[in-house]
């Protein structure tokens, strides 16, 4: 599994009232807390209003940046804040994102094109997020299509088939897999991942939604996840499950994880 960690977005109300008081060590904690906790990158969205937010995304990048060595994710529904942000990072990371809407693929693949960045691409268009299986799959092709059109490999590309609230559309969970299994049919080397959180919005207890979400999803072949890699409930889901469907040789990320104190029953105090 590769972990985007989601903890440094301003959207959170803790992480926006750092932001805004510029309070460096609550960051820092973070980067380095979700870099303890196994994240391959790390989630950089200001949640500020647009005419701050090239300055507050630097500002992280950079306090990121001098804490640790894991590689960014630079997410803003902005392109153009993406692609200012690019010179910025010390060394390739992940962009956040593209989508099938005008402009997105066009602005962003040909300025990473010879670069070694990755790139998350939303299935929506200019028609919004479909919840349909069929249709989530036909905008992934569409933007697989463009990405190869640009020379760029598909191990590069990180679909996120945008998972639907389950509140409000019963079949979330099932058209979600249903699109993670047919792009992975066709294009194996792609990469899916999602956010956890969007798919238990306005049910009590989301934690177990998420977790069953993150395992049947695995299961289905998503292979990345923009997550709290600090909570101890969600870790110790995605290593049990990719044990659990032989995506770990022999349990040995199962079983370091737990030697390194990463996942196993809290210690009595
Ligand atoms: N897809 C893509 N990018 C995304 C999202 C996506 N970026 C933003 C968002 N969705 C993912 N990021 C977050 C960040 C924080 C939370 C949810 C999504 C959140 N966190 C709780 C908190 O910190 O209080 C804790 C959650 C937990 O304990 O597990 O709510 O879908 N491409």
């Amino acid at each position: 599994m590769i972990i985007i960690g989601e903890k440094i977005n301003g959207f959170i109300p803790s992480t926006l009232a750092a932001i805004e008081s510029r309070d460096e060590e609550f960051l820092k904690n973070l980067a380095l807390r979700q870099t303890e906790c196994g994240a391959d990158y790390l989630d950089i969205c200001a949640g500020v209003e647009p005419n701050a937010e090239r300055e507050t995304m630097k500002w992280l990048i950079d306090l990121a940046q001098n804490t640790v060595e894991t590689p960014l994710c630079i997410d803003s529904s902005d392109v153009e804040v993406i692609i200012d942000m690019i010179p910025h990072a010390n060394k390739p990371g992940m962009i956040n994102s593209i989508s099938g809407e005008p402009g997105k693929c066009e602005r962003i693949l040909p300025v990473i094109a010879d670069t070694e960045w990755n790139v998350i691409a939303l299935t929506c268009d200019k028609d919004g997020i479909p919840t349909e299986a069929g249709k989530k799959y036909e905008i992934a092709v569409q933007i697989i299509d463009t990405v190869k059109s640009y020379g760029i490999a598909l191990d590069r590309l990180f679909l996120d088939p945008l998972v639907t609230t389950l509140a409000t559309t019963e079949d979330a969970l099932t058209s979600f897999n249903e699109a993670v299994r047919m792009i992975k049919a066709d294009y194996p080397e792609v990469h899916i991942t999602s956010g956890l959180s969007n798919i238990s919005f306005g049910m009590p207890f989301r934690k177990a939604i998420n977790m069953q979400f993150l395992s049947l999803a695995m299961a289905a072949g998503m292979d990345s996840a923009i997550m709290d890699p600090m909570s101890d409930d969600m870790r110790a889901t995605m290593y049990a499950t990719a044990a659990l469907i032989g995506k770990d040789e022999n349990c040995r990320a199962y079983l370091k994880a737990y030697r390194k104190g990463l996942i196993g029953p809290k210690k009595q105090q």
